[in-house]
């Protein structure tokens, strides 16, 4: 039961070889080698571990979708590009505990019949740069990466390697274009990445935690793993709460947990105001309010309230907060990392960041919030990857629960939120 992903992070020096074998480390690696790879990409699919990227993908199914005997080379590619504004789990993980990512992409590289294995981090987070190419090493000297691993007859090279910073790199296609050594931009898919992926060849792309959620899944077994969280979203999971509470930070429960026993353990909203509105995860996912609470936080809980789990940065905002500003803050940050690679979110996400400017000063006219709607229109569904969507998300559905604060903006002709009031954006 959990914690399982956090159980060293609060020793002293977790993110040692020494901390983690206290906890298990590398055991299930043991497990995995003496088991053959069909059997370990079987084990995975029967736990139902979903991708924690964003999309929530069954790992197990997308591992089984790499050809076998196809005489290519195999890659797995591990998505440690977090920038989805509010996520903020990957960074952490790496840090307090890289050995138990790396024991993940020893065991799914085996699954797959990989033998070069990418770690594609974020090139501003210089720390955890360092952290994993210590704990590589570390690793290697052990015996757990390098030629004939435990004496299995596995071999693996693990490379990390440090992205420019580009949000859109975070895309599974944009990232491999990048890791190949071009402009990171999104590629027509399909073809998926387990069919032509890094180099043309096989390849699985998989966020941080899914991984480091494997090792456990092999050390418990499927069963262990399935009596947490829920029928259709089992397991544990990192919950990142941000914003206007108490205690922000990374939270460990089950699948299915609500938002109200997650403020619980953060200490609540902030000095006593409530709770205004909040992303599920994080600004791609359509915002929720007070009234979602009780919503389990799974991917169908999560998307009969009308949004998605995404990543499950859970961003926070109390009653201070203007809900215009903040999504005219996204809005910034969508337009600027538009990749410019297709017209209406290259030009879509301009203008809905000039119409959201004008709206937030209360000078845009009686028309303008029906022109922001009109241009979500072009944008999503129409652009070529879901950059376009996510950049709709915010505004689509703050205008859906707080018209009438975008009205109170052209009635008054300012913005009724002074910036001094509103701590987040001041
Ligand atoms: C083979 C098929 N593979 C799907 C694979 C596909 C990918 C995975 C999920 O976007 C979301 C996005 C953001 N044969 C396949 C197949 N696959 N069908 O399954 O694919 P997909 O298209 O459902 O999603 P995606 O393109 O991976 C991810 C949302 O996450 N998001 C963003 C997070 C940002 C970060 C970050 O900061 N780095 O994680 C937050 O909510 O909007 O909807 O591997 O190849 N037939
Ligand atoms: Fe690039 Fe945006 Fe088009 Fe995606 S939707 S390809 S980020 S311009």
């Amino acid at each position: 039961m959990t914690p399982v992903l956090t159980r060293t992070w609060d020793e002293p020096e977790s993110w040692t070889l020494e901390t983690y074998r206290r906890h298990d480390g590398y055991r299930a690696l043991a497990t995995a080698l003496a088991m053959p790879p069909d059997d370990v990409i079987a084990a995975v699919k029967a736990a139902g571990l979903r991708g924690r990227g964003g999309a929530g993908f069954p790992t197990g199914v997308k591992w089984g979708y790499i050809p076998q005997g196809d005489g290519k080379p195999h890659y797995l590619v591990v998505n440690a590009d977090e920038s989805e504004p509010g996520t903020c789990k990957d960074v952490p993980l790496m840090m307090a505990c890289p050995h138990e990512l790396i024991e993940g992409v020893v065991i799914a590289a085996y699954a797959i019949r990989a033998r070069q294995a990418f770690i594609y981090v974020r090139g501003e987070v210089a720390p955890v740069l360092r952290r994993l190419h210590a704990a590589v090493a570390e690793a290697a000297a052990a015996g757990y990466l390098g030629e004939d691993i435990l004496g299995s007859g596995f071999s693996l090279d693990v490379v990390v390697h440090a992205g420019a910073g580009a949000y859109i790199c975070g895309e599974e296609t944009a990232l491999l274009d990048s890791l190949e050594g071009r402009r990171g931009q999104p590629r027509l898919r399909p073809p998926f990445p387990a069919t032509a992926g890094l180099y043309a060849c096989p390849t699985v792309v998989n966020n941080v935690e899914t991984i480091a959620s494997v090792p456990a899944i092999l050390r418990e077994g499927a069963a262990w793993f399935r009596s947490m969280g829920t029928e259709k979203s089992p397991g544990f999971t990192l919950y990142s709460l941000s914003g206007h509470v108490a205690r922000p930070g990374q939270y460990e429960a089950p699948l299915g947990t609500t938002l109200r026993d997650l403020l619980t353990r953060a200490g609540g909203v902030r000095d006593g105001h409530r709770l205004k509105f909040w992303t599920p995860g994080g600004s791609s996912t359509p915002i929720l309010t007070a009234e979602h609470l009780d919503i389990p936080l799974d991917y169908e809980g999560v998307a009969a309230a009308g949004s998605m789990l995404g990543t499950k940065a859970l961003q926070i905002f109390d009653e201070t907060t203007c809900v215009v500003r903040a999504v005219l803050r996204w809005s910034e940050f969508y337009a600027h990392e538009s990749c410019g690679k297709c017209t209406p979110c290259r030009e879509g996400t301009f203008w809905l960041t000039r119409i959201l400017e004008e709206l937030e000063r209360g000078t845009a006219g009686v028309d303008d919030l029906d022109k922001l709607l009109d241009v979500c229109d072009s944008v999503a569904g129409r652009s070529f990857c879901a950059l376009g969507d996510a950049a709709t998300s915010p505004i689509v559905s703050s205008v859906a629960h707080f018209r009438d604060e975008y009205l109170a903006h052209l009635r008054l002709g300012a913005c009724p939120f002074p910036p001094e009031r509103s701590a987040l954006f001041a």
